[in-house]
């Protein structure tokens, strides 16, 4: 998959076209398009330098949930081969349809992201995301076959069953979120095998974070190294950038989807190296064609080259969300700080959650339930207090804010076999 090698001059002239493409697509085919072109005041037909691609407004969720469920369409609805859509925690979902050319680019690229990770087409790959209208399962399906590999397309849940196909196929490699490969490791383990017997080699791990704690716990207890990838559905699905075997960052399929990193307050481009908010254009999509979308995940555009020799640039992991900002007390804390923390105890499980006790819409508690390994775990209260005061404490010194820990009974906490869901509120 030679792209992934392209000079540096290569990219900049198939960004310039691409970008091109994109914009004259979307103000010819798109009314959403036209309507912003014309709001803004703006000749789409003379955006040719990066100056000018900047006075492109920014798309947001908000504008797509408006759009519920065909208003980002730019081709007639018999182009459309499938719709996919977010779930979203609030509101409406978010929809988007795929041409026939959509789905090709779409699989090529994830092919490429798995290829980046190591898979090889004598590989069989069991699919562990969601087959719906999740983009996980379908997005991943149709990348490992488009690059050869032999998929189970299991889907989500049933996790002894998967663990019992999973000897029986001989799947080498894993696609699922990084959390259900730990719960999977524990359900292994409850039942009384030994994860590393699997012969698991690599893990295709996305959709949510996965912390360097997370992925070290991974790869120990199944013997897999252990890939992270990134995408969303607004933008394609899974299959935007993804780890080579270096896993230092996450390689951009640049030719596919440009990359800006903005200052999300003032909504100004930052130089590479400097975290922001990423905006991503795809350059060639049809169905559903975005815009300079804020994604609202929080990262850096790495620009060290990777020693792997490819020549696209790498994004950092995400370690927020600008919408996942938690402000208590005047406060800002991002949830990924609070993992960290946690991550430096070894008497703690990878399993947490963050309560936040509203009254009127503001949080005024906030309460982080903190679940023990079994190792971890004591009958003595003076040990668990003495913990308790220790993680405390840290987290005090991390956050200028000393918020309240509860710990909790090893496997007391729900697990998830889809992405985790760490925060919870509760009105009061
Ligand atoms: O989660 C697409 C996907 C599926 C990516 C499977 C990778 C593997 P959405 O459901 O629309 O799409 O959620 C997208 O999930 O904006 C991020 O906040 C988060 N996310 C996805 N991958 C990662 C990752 C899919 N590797 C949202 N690290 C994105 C951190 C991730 N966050």
């Amino acid at each position: 998959m030679q792209n992934d090698f392209f000079s540096k001059d290569d990219f900049t002239a198939r960004q310039k076209n691409g970008l091109q493409q994109a914009i004259k697509h979307a103000s010819d085919n798109s009314p959403y398009y036209r309507r912003v072109f014309g709001e803004a005041n703006l000749n789409p037909g003379r955006i040719d330098s990066p100056a000018d691609f900047k006075k492109i407004p920014f798309t947001t969720k908000n504008d797509l949930r408006e759009a519920y469920p065909y208003g980002m369409a730019a081709v007639p609805l018999e182009k459309i081969l499938r719709i996919h859509a977010s779930s979203g925690t609030t509101g409406k979902p978010i929809v988007a349809g795929y041409t026939r050319g959509d789905l090709d680019c779409w699989a090529e690229g994830v092919a490429r992201i798995c290829e980046m990770a190591g898979v090889t087409s004598s590989d069989i790959a069991q699919i562990s995301f969601g087959y719906g209208l999740f983009t996980g399962g379908f997005g991943l399906h149709y990348g490992l076959e488009w690059l050869g590999a032999t998929v189970v397309p299991f889907s989500s849940g049933n996790t002894e069953r998967q663990l019992s196909l999973m000897q029986d196929f001989r799947t080498n490699v894993l696609v699922s979120t990084p959390s259900f490969a730990i719960y999977m490791a524990e359900t292994a383990r409850d039942l009384g095998y030994s994860p590393r017997d699997f012969g698991l080699k690599i893990g295709l791990f996305g959709g949510e974070p996965c912390s360097d704690a997370m992925r070290e716990d991974i790869e120990n207890q199944w013997g897999l190294k252990a890939t992270v990838n990134y995408g969303l559905t607004e933008v394609v699905g899974p299959g935007i950038s993804g780890e080579c075997m270096e896993t230092a960052g996450m390689h951009i399929l640049e030719d596919i989807y440009y990359p800006e990193i903005i200052d999300p307050k003032s909504g100004e481009v930052l130089p590479d190296g400097e975290k922001g908010e990423l905006v991503l254009t795809p350059m060639f999509k049809e169905g559903f064609p975005v815009l300079r979308y804020r994604t609202g995940d929080i990262t850096r555009l790495i620009p060290e080259p990777c020693p792997c020799g490819r020549t696209t640039r790498r994004m950092d992991y995400i370690t927020g969300r600008s919408d996942d900002m938690i402000i208590i007390k005047g406060v800002n804390i991002f949830p990924s700080q609070i993992e960290e923390v946690l991550a430096g105890f070894s008497e703690v499980s990878p399993h947490y959650r963050l309560v936040l006790k509203k009254e009127k819409g503001f949080i005024k508690d906030l309460e982080i339930q903190v679940e023990l390994t079994p190792e971890g775990f004591t009958d003595s209260f003076q040990a668990l207090e003495a913990l308790d005061g220790r993680i405390r404490q840290r987290l005090r010194s991390t956050l200028s804010l000393g918020p309240r820990v509860k710990l909790m009974e090893p496997k007391s906490l729900e697990r998830t076999t889809g992405k985790a869901k760490r925060v919870f509120e509760v009105e009061q």
